[in-house]
């Protein structure tokens, strides 16, 4: 085990404009140009008899979906992920548009995690762009006490880069230094396609002039109570005292906010995490009504059934809590789940779950959202876990599980009547 006292060194590797940069690769003749990731099928680009191809541009969308990610070229016009397309549009109108390819960034996330595992296996998996790699007991660094380890540490980090760029096309920013906090932020310095390597010493320089929100854990609230009590950087907070932060934020939370502003995290990294939870949700055009668009909600709840059948098989897991989210016209969201006798992984038991569970929401209300979600996961070979006939969140004419065969074909009524 490692001693509080040995230093580490963890890098923070995080994928540039990820979506975007995947899509490039499919599109050359779009480097350079403000494009952004984000539309529907509809938008997919048009091979034309010459062969060249037409691609959908930013002012023609209408409709009320979000940036997924914009290239570098695109968010010089102030496009970020998360903003109306319709927005984004205004800024950008020139700005091609793209439909997401979901399993195409999978797929690329698969790849550069390979190529980091090549030279540094100690990867702790962050999503499907960024991952944590503990560098400190590689030979490449362990074997060369006595010479400049700085020089070492950036030669490797270097080495990772080049590998995940030969492996992928791609680029990516990488932070390394003594810990994961610091290393979320140093990645973040120099993007895209940057490396920034910072030991304590450089704290106060590069660290304490950013704002505070740039430490991953100070959210909007805490963010604006900081701002509030005039504590706009990090080296601000850094003044502060802990037993002042513990009375204002609480023991646990203002004693991190005091060790966070010092550079200070023990947080290992973590190789083996399994997913809670794997779901797919979609938000349609417009919102749909129960009654009213039957067809086509139903039609939906099918697919994203499947979705979450073929997430779960090619993860390898089986789930036994199934559960769905709805989100209304008027943004109000509920969710309802349901724990099965036995663990499934199966289209038709998922969208039986998920069907029993709509029936206890009142659906007069438009729909905005509808999602699925498969939680208690477990691999199937493994033992069965002890059989208990719980639901959370059930009202008490539905607590009980289905009784019926889950891989039971037939198809339940969905949306066939609001509560
Ligand atoms: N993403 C998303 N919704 C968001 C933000 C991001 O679906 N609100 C997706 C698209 C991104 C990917 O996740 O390509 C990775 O997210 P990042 O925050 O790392 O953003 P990028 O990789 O796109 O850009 P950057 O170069 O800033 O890392
Ligand atoms: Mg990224």
């Amino acid at each position: 085990m490692h001693s509080p006292a040995a230093p580490r060194w963890i890098a923070h590797l995080d994928m540039d404009a990820f979506y975007a940069s995947v899509e490039l690769l499919r599109y050359p003749e779009l480097r350079g140009l403000p494009v952004v990731v984000g539309g529907r099928r509809a938008h997919q680009p048009q091979t034309l008899a010459d062969g060249t191809r037409r691609f959908a541009k930013l002012r023609d969308y209408a409709g009320r979906g979000v940036v997924t990610t914009a290239t570098y070229a695109a968010r010089a016009y102030g496009v970020h992920s998360a903003m109306g397309l319709m927005k984004a549009a205004q800024l950008a109108p020139d700005a091609v548009l793209l439909p997401a390819d979901f399993d195409a960034y999978r797929d690329m996330s698969r790849r550069f995690k390979a190529a980091v595992a090549e030279i540094a296996p100690v990867i702790e998996d962050r999503g499907i762009d960024e991952i944590y790699i503990d560098l400190t007991e590689l030979p490449a660094l362990r074997e060369r006490v006595g010479h400049d380890p700085l020089s070492s540490v950036r030669a490797l980090a270097q080495e990772i880069r080049n590998n995940v760029r030969a492996a992928t096309g791609l680029t990516c920013s990488m932070g390394v230094t003594p810990n994961k906090l610091l290393s979320k932020i140093a990645s973040e310095l120099d993007k895209p396609d940057g490396l920034t390597v910072l030991t304590m010493a450089e704290l106060p320089t590069r660290i304490w002039p950013l704002p505070v929100r740039r430490i991953n854990g100070i959210g909007p609230k805490a963010g604006a109570k900081l701002q509030a009590l005039g504590l706009r950087t990090i080296g601000e907070l850094a003044q502060c005292e802990a037993p002042w932060l513990i009375e204002r934020f609480g023991r646990s939370y203002g004693q991190w906010l005091f060790d966070a502003s010092h550079g200070l995290d023990e947080r290992p990294v973590v190789t083996h995490s399994e997913p809670v939870s794997i779901s797919r949700e979609t938000t349609f055009e417009r919102d749909l009504h129960a009654v009213r668009d039957k067809a086509q909600l139903s039609e939906v709840f099918t697919r994203l059934a499947q979705q979450v059948a073929a997430d779960l098989q090619r993860k390898g897991y089986v789930s036994r809590t199934l559960g769905i989210k709805l989100r209304f016209e008027d943004f109000k969201t509920v969710t309802r789940d349901l724990t099965l006798p036995a663990p499934t992984g199966d289209a038709a038991a998922i969208r039986r779950a998920a069907g029993l569970c709509l029936k206890r929401v009142d659906l007069s209300r438009r729909i905005r959202l509808l999602g699925i979600r498969a939680g208690s996961l477990a691999r199937p070979n493994a033992a069965a876990p002890a059989v208990r006939a719980a639901t959370r969140k059930a009202a008490p004419d539905t607590a009980a599980a289905p009784a019926a065969p889950l891989a039971a074909q037939s198809e339940l009524p969905l949306f066939d009547s609001p509560a």
